[in-house]
C-alpha cells in the first residue's frame, strides 16, 4: 500500500521548510522559495521508498542495468514526482490552502536540460518506465553545470544563453561524496613484471586525475513505491593530491589538475547528431563512464567473489557510441585490477555491454584520432589496440584474403579509433530503435557486422512515458479516458484499446474536440503571454517542434507556408485558418540550420503583419523549444508535422506524443512513424 497522504504534515512541513531555509513564514516567501520548500517536502515523501527499494534490491540481489548516457533530458521534476507518488491532487489542494496555485509553483522549476534532444530525453523517459516497471536500474550521466543553451530570438535571430540551471539549488538531488572516484587521464604506462603473479602490471604513471562525486537524483515509479536513482558525477580536484603536488614544488600540475576538475563538467556539448571530435569531449565521456564502472564493479564485489560472474548482475546498455570507452574501461579493470587473463575479462565484458545506435547520420559518426585517444587515455589505448588486433584476427578467420573487410571493419583505422566498431565488438546485443531503422543497420549501414555476428543484432522500437506525455501535460484527456475506461490504463497502456469501440460515438468525440479546444485555448493564452503573437484558437493547429536539422525538413515545411501565403495573396482563401507551429534550436555552428530558422522568423513577420494573410494563416515560432514547452504545445496540436527524408529519422518520439495525445499524423514513411 501507498502511503496515505497527510495534508496536514505536509502543509506543515512546507512552513518549516521555508522558516529552515530561508528564516521565513510562508506569506513572506517568493514563489521561488515555496518551489524549494514544495520540492524538499516531496523528496521527504520519497525518501522512505528510496531508502526500502535500494535495500530491497540488495536483499534479492536482482541483475541491473546501468543505462549510461551522455544525456538524459528529464525537464522538470516536481509534477511528474508527484504524480508518481499519486499524491497530485493531495498536495495541489495543500498548496491551494496555503493560497498558491500549483501550476505557478511548477513554473518556478528550470528544466533538467542536460540532453540535446530525441536520444537524451528517450534516456529520460527509459528511466521512468524501468522505475515503473520495477526494473532495478541505474542511470549514468553527467551533472553539466550547464544544460542545453537557451535560445532568445533577436531581431530575426537565434542567440544562445547560457542555462544556469543549477543557480538556486536543485531540490531534489543528493550528494554522494562517500562514494567519491579517482579517473586518471594522460601521462604515459610503465609496464612492470610481477614476479609473484609471473605476468607483466600495467602502471599509469605520471597522469592527472580528477575527483568524481556522485549526485543521486531519485526516479520515483507510477505508485509502485519504487525509486531507482539517477547517478550523475560531478569533478572536483583532488585536494590531497593538489597539496602534495605544491608540496613538491608542481605549482603548475596542481593549477592544472584544479582547471581540468572545472573544465570537465561545465557544459553539454549543443551539438545534436554531429560528432564534435573535441578533445573536452572525450574527457567527459572517459570521466562518467570510468566513475560509472568503478562504482558498478565496486558495488558488485559487496556482494560476490566470482568476479567471473559479474554480467549475471549488470548491463551496461550504452546509449549510442559516446559511452563506449566503457568497454575499454571494463576491461581495464578486469586485467589490471581484478588481475585476470584476457580471454576471462573479455567474455565478462562482451557478456555486459549492450549497444543502441541512434542515428545513420555519418556526420554523427564518432571517430577520435589516434594522436589525440592515446595521449589522453594510453592505458585503454593500449587496450583497444589489443581489441582491434584480435577482432581484425577473427575477420581474417571468417574473409580469408579479403583485406577490403578488415579495412571496411576494423576498430583503429586510418589514424581513427572507430567507436561503433567498438561499441559493436564489444557487445552482446546491437539494436536500432525502430524496425525500419534496425533493417536499414541490417541491411546497408552495418551489413558487415551483421553478416559476421548476425546473432548480436535486434530491434527495440522506442516509446515514451505516458505520465509525463499524458497525464501530466494533459489533464482534460486523461480525466476523459478515465470517464471512459477507467484508471487502469494508468499502469497498463494497453488498456486505451478500450477506447476503440467509442470510434463511432458522436457524444464522445465531440467531448474529444471540447478537450483539444481547452488545450489549444490554453497554447494560446501561452503564446500570447510568452511572445505577444495572438492566434485563432480556431484554426489548425499545423506544429513541428524538434531540433533543426536539415534531414528533417523543417525547410520544406517553410516552402509550404511560402506557397500558402502566395495562393492566399492570389485570393484562394482556405476553408479553415491555419497556424503553422514551429519549435527549433539550431547547433550553435550549424550555419544552414540557424538560416532555416532565420527564414522561418521572417515568414512569421511578414505573414503576421499582412492583413490580406493573416486572418488564414499565421507563423510561430516558438521560443526556446524545451521539454517543459513541449508539455504545453504537445496536448493543442491538431496536426503533426513528422516529414524526415525516408530512411534518416531513425525512429522519433515526438511522433508518438503527438499521437496520444490525439494530433493526426502527417509524415513519411520513416523511423517509428
Ligand atoms: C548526438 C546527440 C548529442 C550529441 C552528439 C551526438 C552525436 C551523435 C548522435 C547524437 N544524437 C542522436 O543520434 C539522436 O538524438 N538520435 C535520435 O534518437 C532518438 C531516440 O532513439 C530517435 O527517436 C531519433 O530518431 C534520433 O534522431
Amino acid at each position: 500500500m501507498l502511503k496515505k497522504f497527510d495534508k496536514k504534515a505536509f502543509i506543515a512541513e512546507v512552513k518549516d521548510n521555508v522558516k529552515a531555509l530561508y528564516r521565513k513564514t510562508i506569506d513572506e516567501a517568493t514563489q521561488q522559495q515555496v518551489f524549494q520548500a514544495v520540492s524538499y517536502a516531496v523528496k521527504d515523501a520519497i525518501i522512505d521508498n528510496w531508502l526500502e527499494t535500494q535495500a530491497q534490491y540488495e536483499k534479492d540481489d536482482p541483475k541491473t542495468v546501468y543505462y549510461m548516457s551522455m544525456e538524459f533530458l528529464m525537464g522538470r521534476a516536481l509534477g511528474n514526482n508527484m504524480i508518481n507518488l499519486g499524491d497530485y491532487d493531495e498536495i495541489k489542494e495543500a498548496l491551494d490552502e496555503l493560497g498558491f496555485d500549483l501550476n505557478v509553483i511548477e513554473d518556478q522549476e528550470p528544466d533538467a536540460a542536460l540532453g540535446n534532444g530525441g536520444l537524451g530525453r528517450l534516456a529520460a523517459c527509459f528511466l521512468d518506465s524501468l522505475a515503473t516497471l520495477g526494473y532495478s536500474a541505474y542511470g549514468c550521466g553527467i551533472r553539466y553545470r550547464y544544460g542545453m543553451f537557451k535560445q532568445k530570438i533577436e531581431d530575426g535571430y537565434q542567440v544562445e544563453i547560457p542555462d544556469n540551471w543549477l543557480k538556486d539549488g536543485n531540490p531534489f538531488e543528493l550528494r554522494r561524496p562517500e562514494y567519491a572516484k579517482e579517473v586518471k587521464f594522460g601521462g604515459y604506462v610503465q609496464v612492470e613484471y610481477d614476479s609473484a603473479a609471473r605476468r607483466n602490471r600495467f602502471i599509469q604513471k605520471g597522469y592527472q586525475s580528477v575527483r568524481a562525486v556522485p549526485y543521486d537524483i531519485p526516479i520515483v515509479g507510477y505508485k509502485n513505491k519504487i525509486v531507482n536513482t539517477l547517478r550523475v558525477w560531478d569533478a572536483e580536484p583532488i585536494s590531497d593530491f593538489q597539496l602534495d603536488s605544491f608540496n613538491k614544488g608542481e605549482y603548475m600540475k596542481a593549477v592544472e589538475q584544479e582547471n581540468l576538475a572545472k573544465n570537465i563538467v561545465e557544459v553539454l556539448y549543443p551539438a545534436d547528431e554531429h560528432y564534435a571530435g573535441k578533445e573536452l569531449r572525450l574527457k567527459q565521456q572517459y570521466f562518467f563512464i570510468s566513475a560509472s564502472v568503478q562504482a558498478a564493479i565496486e558495488k558488485y564485489k559487496k556482494k560476490h567473489s566470482d568476479i567471473h560472474k559479474f554480467y549475471e548482475k549488470a548491463t551496461f546498455q550504452l546509449n549510442d557510441t559516446h559511452p563506449t570507452v566503457a568497454v575499454a574501461e571494463l576491461m581495464r579493470i578486469l586485467l589490471d585490477e581484478e588481475g585476470l587473463e584476457w580471454d576471462e575479462a573479455w567474455e565478462i565484458t562482451t557478456k555486459t555491454c549492450a549497444y543502441t545506435n541512434h542515428t545513420i547520420m555519418a556526420e554523427a559518426l564518432e571517430k577520435w584520432p589516434i594522436e589525440l585517444f592515446s595521449r589522453l587515455l594510453p592505458r585503454i589505448y593500449q587496450i583497444v589496440e589489443e581489441i582491434n588486433h584480435r577482432f581484425v584476427e577473427q575477420i581474417r578467420m571468417m574473409y580469408p584474403g579479403n583485406e577490403h573487410k578488415v579495412a571496411k571493419m576494423a576498430i583503429l583505422y586510418d589514424g581513427q579509433v572507430r567507436m561503433a566498431h567498438l561499441a559493436i565488438a564489444g557487445s552482446f546485443s546491437v539494436n536500432g530503435v525502430a524496425r525500419l531503422h534496425t533493417e536499414i543497420l541490417e541491411k546497408q549501414e552495418l551489413k558487415d557486422f551483421y553478416d559476421m555476428m548476425p546473432d548480436k543484432f535486434n530491434n527495440k522500437t522506442n516509446g515514451i512515458t505516458f505520465r509525463r506525455w499524458l497525464i501530466h501535460c494533459n489533464e482534460p484527456l486523461t480525466d476523459m479516458i478515465t470517464q471512459l475506461i477507467g484508471d487502469g490504463f494508468r499502469q497498463d497502456a494497453m488498456q486505451l484499446e478500450k477506447l476503440a469501440g467509442y470510434a463511432g460515438d458522436e457524444k464522445v468525440l465531440n467531448r474529444l474536440l471540447e478537450v483539444k479546444m481547452a488545450n489549444k485555448r490554453r497554447l494560446k493564452k501561452y503564446i500570447l503571454d510568452t511572445q505577444g503573437i495572438d492566434i485563432d484558437e480556431n484554426s489548425i493547429f499545423d506544429i513541428q517542434v524538434k531540433r533543426l536539422h536539415e534531414y528533417k525538413r523543417q525547410q520544406m515545411n517553410a516552402l509550404y507556408v511560402i506557397f500558402k501565403y502566395l495562393d492566399i495573396k492570389r485570393g484562394n482563401i482556405p476553408s479553415t485558418p491555419v497556424t503553422v507551429i514551429f519549435g527549433a534550436k539550431a547547433a550553435p555552428a550549424y550555419t544552414i540550420a540557424k538560416d532555416i530558422i532565420h527564414l522561418i522568423l521572417c515568414l512569421q513577420q511578414l505573414i503576421n503583419n499582412d492583413p490580406d494573410v493573416s486572418p488564414y494563416l499565421k507563423v510561430v515560432m516558438i521560443e526556446n523549444y524545451n521539454v517543459t514547452k513541449a508539455e504545453y504545445i504537445i496536448p493543442a496540436c491538431d496536426v503533426s508535422e513528422q516529414i524526415s527524408l525516408a530512411s534518416k529519422e531513425a525512429s522519433g518520439t515526438g511522433n508518438m506524443k503527438f499521437m496520444l495525445n490525439g494530433a493526426v499524423t502527417l509524415g513519411t514513411m520513416d523511423g517509428a512513424n
